[in-house]
């Protein structure tokens, strides 16, 4: 195009820099493959609980859930941000350099590393300990270090991101740098400092404790600093589809995105605000006074409002859309949308699972609410249709395009099918589960837990039709992985073309305006984020280590 203006006119590039595209192409092998393998978990888990199948070759429940949460939710998705975000970067403040480069790919081949001991921990049966590793549940170290190695390679391909955007500013000073590099820079600066916590409890309590150098562990601290990053952890899950949502969709749409500097904000807040609240995770946990739930709490109904901010703006911009298409009235808009182009249709129906994903997680985060739900399936509902429905949709649109753009390649009719069957087998599938999930939650049924009759009790009983409709979306959710690889595959083989599939970033209705200053100042926005945590998490923190919380032995209960 050539009436770029604003940020995109500094970024003459228009494509991922070729060298780039391997290391993006790498990334993206891993993310098919931990699909594959952790969705065939998936699958086999709801059949299971639906009590009419066992596992084979001694196979442990809790091994597969153990597989299918750590290769999904950690490995799939990191290897993606690591990919999107690179691909993001070189798109919009251009190539990286050649040692930017070497931290890509070095993080890539230690987060491989660390993957493989994990996962070889998890083979042999001896790390059946869920994603979340509680203590006193414990796994070999072999497992703790390679997942604190996964961790580590994240730090070292992040450097090489950090690196890239800030040679740009250095380069341009003064202009506002190109929103996706921008907002990639947001995710990593809020990952750096949240992954403190999970390697400090793994570096200084798991590790030691799996090796038997000391005897027992604090499972209050261990907890409280797995969950100081596990909740950031969803954000920077959810980030990488917002910065789709926001600066992809629109020109996918051939409109402008709402507003570049609402945008910005919004990132602002979700730095500001992710990761002081990690205790609405431990609402129920004994050792933290209410008063600092309570504030937790309060902190997390802060962290909705760019998602609020986010949801507003998503409207705005379909809306401009059909009223150009000649919409009236008010909800006419809705017909114009561009149904039969995947990529949108991924998105879209993303967007309508996080309205009821948002609200559970309002409910989750409401202190007495919590209650009910805390440690039922409907938490597992409520994940399944956040990261499980809005985020992998919005990764889905992201590979439709950036695949064939990285491969030279493009999106043909087949594979804009095969994209839209994707879509809606995915839909199916999670609403069915993640809807029984949420019911039989709220019946009692309790989360990470194998199929029982639990002594043939009433209660139990009741679960059994949900869990049967568990394995029905379960199974539709396995057939809808196998499009999706056979998508990934259609769309790196075949023809190459000469003028491959865009990359697209919109241009917003605020391009002219001058981009608010502080939110570019990153001394004043990391002030603000320690500022935060500190008053957040300093007095239950201390307590840990002043109540004298007795230690606890390691346990393995598989
Ligand atoms: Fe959550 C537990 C609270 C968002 C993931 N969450 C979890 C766990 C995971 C997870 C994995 O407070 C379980 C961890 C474990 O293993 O124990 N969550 C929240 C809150 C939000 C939230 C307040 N969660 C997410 C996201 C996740 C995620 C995002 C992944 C990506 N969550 C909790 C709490 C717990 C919890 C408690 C602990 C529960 C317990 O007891 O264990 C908020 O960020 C949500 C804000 C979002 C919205 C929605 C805005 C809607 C948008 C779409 C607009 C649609 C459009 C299209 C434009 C307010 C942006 C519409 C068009 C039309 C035409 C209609
Ligand atoms: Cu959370």
């Amino acid at each position: 195009m050539s009436n770029y203006t604003g940020s995109e006119i500094f970024s003459s590039k228009t494509k991922v820099d070729k060298k780039d595209s391997k290391l993006v192409l790498a990334n993206m092998i891993w993310v098919s493959f931990a699909l594959l393998i952790g969705g065939t978990a998936g699958l086999l888990q709801t059949l299971v609980r639906s009590g009419q199948f066992e596992l084979p070759f001694g196979i442990g429940y809790y091994q597969l859930l153990t597989l299918h949460g750590v290769i999904l939710a950690l490995v799939m998705t990191f290897f993606f941000i690591m990919g999107f975000q690179i691909a993001a970067l070189s798109r919009t403040a251009g190539s990286f350099s050649t040692s930017e480069l070497r931290l890509g790919w070095t993080g890539f081949w230690v987060m491989t590393a660390g993957t493989l001991m994990s996962a070889a921990m998890i083979a042999l049966n001896e790390a059946s300990v869920l994603y979340t590793f509680y203590a006193p549940l414990q796994a070999h170290a072999v497992h703790y270090i390679g997942l604190a190695l996964v961790i580590v390679g994240t730090w070292i391909s992040v450097a090489g991101q950090l690196m890239r955007y800030f040679r740009w500013r250095k380069e341009n000073k003064g202009q506002k740098t190109p929103l996706l590099s921008y907002m990639t820079a947001i995710n990593n600066v809020m990952w750096i400092v949240c992954t403190i916590g999970v390697a400090a409890t793994v570096l200084f309590q798991f590790i030691p404790w799996s090796l038997g150098w000391v005897e027992t562990i604090n499972i209050s601290l261990s907890r409280t600093l797995f969950w100081y990053f596990g909740h950031p952890l969803v954000y920077f899950w959810l980030l990488p589809a917002y910065m789709v949502w926001y600066a992809v969709i629109p020109k996918v749409l051939g409109t402008k995105g709402f507003s570049d500097n609402l945008a910005r904000l919004a990132f602002v807040l979700f730095l500001f605000f992710s990761i002081p609240v990690g205790i609405h995770h431990q609402l129920v946990d004994p050792g933290i006074d209410a008063f600092w739930k309570g504030l937790q709490v309060v902190l997390t109904f802060m962290v909705i409002v760019p998602s609020l901010m986010t949801a507003f703006s998503m409207f705005a911009v379909f809306e401009t859309y059909g009223r150009k298409q000649g919409a009236r009235g008010l909800l006419d808009w809705f017909k114009k949308l561009p149904w039969t182009d995947a990529r949108f249709v991924l998105v879209f129906i993303g967007m309508l699972f996080f309205i009821p994903g948002g609200l559970g997680g309002i409910i989750n985060a409401s202190g007495q609410m919590n209650q009910l739900v805390h440690n039922t399936i409907w938490i597992v509902g409520h994940f399944h249709i956040t990261v499980g429905a809005p985020v992998i949709l919005t990764y889905f649109a992201a590979m439709l395009f950036l695949l064939p753009h990285i491969t030279g390649r493009k999106i043909d009719k087949i594979a804009n099918r095969l994209g839209l069957f994707l879509a809606y087998t995915w839909a199916l599938g999670m609403g069915i589960m993640s809807l029984a999930m949420h019911w039989a939650g709220l019946r009692g049924a309790p989360r990470r837990s194998a199929f029982s009759e639990y002594g043939g009790a009433d209660i139990a009983s009741e679960w059994i039709t949900y869990q049967v409709m568990q394995a029905v979306g379960g199974s539709f959710l396995f057939i809808a992985i196998i499009i999706a690889i056979l998508l990934f595959l259609k769309l790196t083989t075949g023809p190459k073309v000469n003028d491959p599939e865009e990359f697209p970033v919109a241009m917003f209705m605020d391009q002219e305006e001058p981009v608010v200053k502080w939110v570019e100042n990153w001394r004043l926005l990391i002030i603000i984020t320690i500022f935060l945590i500190l008053i957040a998490y300093t007095v239950p923190v201390t307590q840990m280590f002043t109540e004298n919380i007795p230690g606890a032995k390691g346990f393995k209960l598989w």
